[in-house]
């Protein structure tokens, strides 16, 4: 069986000491200890089974105020048995919480999903938007909230799909799909028309 992590972590913090009788024990706490090795691998999962990854306060689901205006990269991977979906979905996991998918300032990209079909697995980034404006937001003039010029929100979904290709290790002439929630919450289904592919 391979583990996601082959070691779990912990972040510990040490509080400045206020005076001299501070002692060491009560100023070390643990904040947090990311705890992989629990997690069943995507290989092991059963059919129809999805594991999503999203910034805390965002649900993973079309209709969250933070996604209803967003859409997806995605890419399927159909030959199942000749990928090692647990180091991909690994990656992106960890392209997601480095924040190498995207610059600091685009604030596009609210999660990562991996999708254990019978035909395939598929891998996804959720993005906050479609690389347009989003009415009534009042931040401006696209998505960004910081003065964003029209066809850059295109442009920085554009450059989110490229390091995504890039993640996944796909060569050039394999394309990932973008495509918007709304359309994905009409068709019922993630395999929506796309809008564009890099
Ligand atoms: P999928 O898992 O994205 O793709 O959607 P698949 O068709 O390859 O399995 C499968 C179904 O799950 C959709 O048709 C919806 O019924 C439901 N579903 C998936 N998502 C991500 C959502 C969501 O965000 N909101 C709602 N309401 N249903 C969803």
């Amino acid at each position: 069986v391979k583990h996601p992590l082959s070691n779990r972590w912990t972040l510990w913090f040490t509080k400045p000491a206020s005076g001299k009788g501070d002692n060491w024990n009560d100023l070390l706490k643990e904040v947090i200890t990311f705890n992989s090795n629990n997690i069943a691998p995507v290989s092991e999962l059963a059919l129809k089974s999805d594991y999503h990854l999203f910034k805390e306060g965002v649900r993973p689901e079309w209709e969250d105020p933070q996604n209803k205006h967003g859409g997806k990269w995605s890419y399927q991977f159909k030959e199942k048995r000749n990928i090692n979906i647990d180091e991909l979905w690994l990656h992106t996991m960890l392209a997601a919480i480095g924040e190498t998918l995207e610059e600091e300032e685009d604030g596009e990209v609210m999660g990562v999903v991996v999708n254990v079909r019978k035909a395939f697995f598929r891998i996804g980034i959720w993005t906050r938007t479609i690389g347009k404006s989003i009415p009534g937001r009042g931040d401006g003039d696209i998505s960004g909230g910081k003065g964003r010029s029209p066809d850059k929100g295109k442009d920085i979904l554009q450059a989110i799909g490229r390091r995504f290709k890039t993640v996944l290790k796909l060569p050039p002439q394999e394309m990932v799909e973008f495509s918007g929630h709304t359309d994905s919450a009409h068709s019922g289904s993630t395999r929506a028309r796309a809008k564009f592919t890099v």
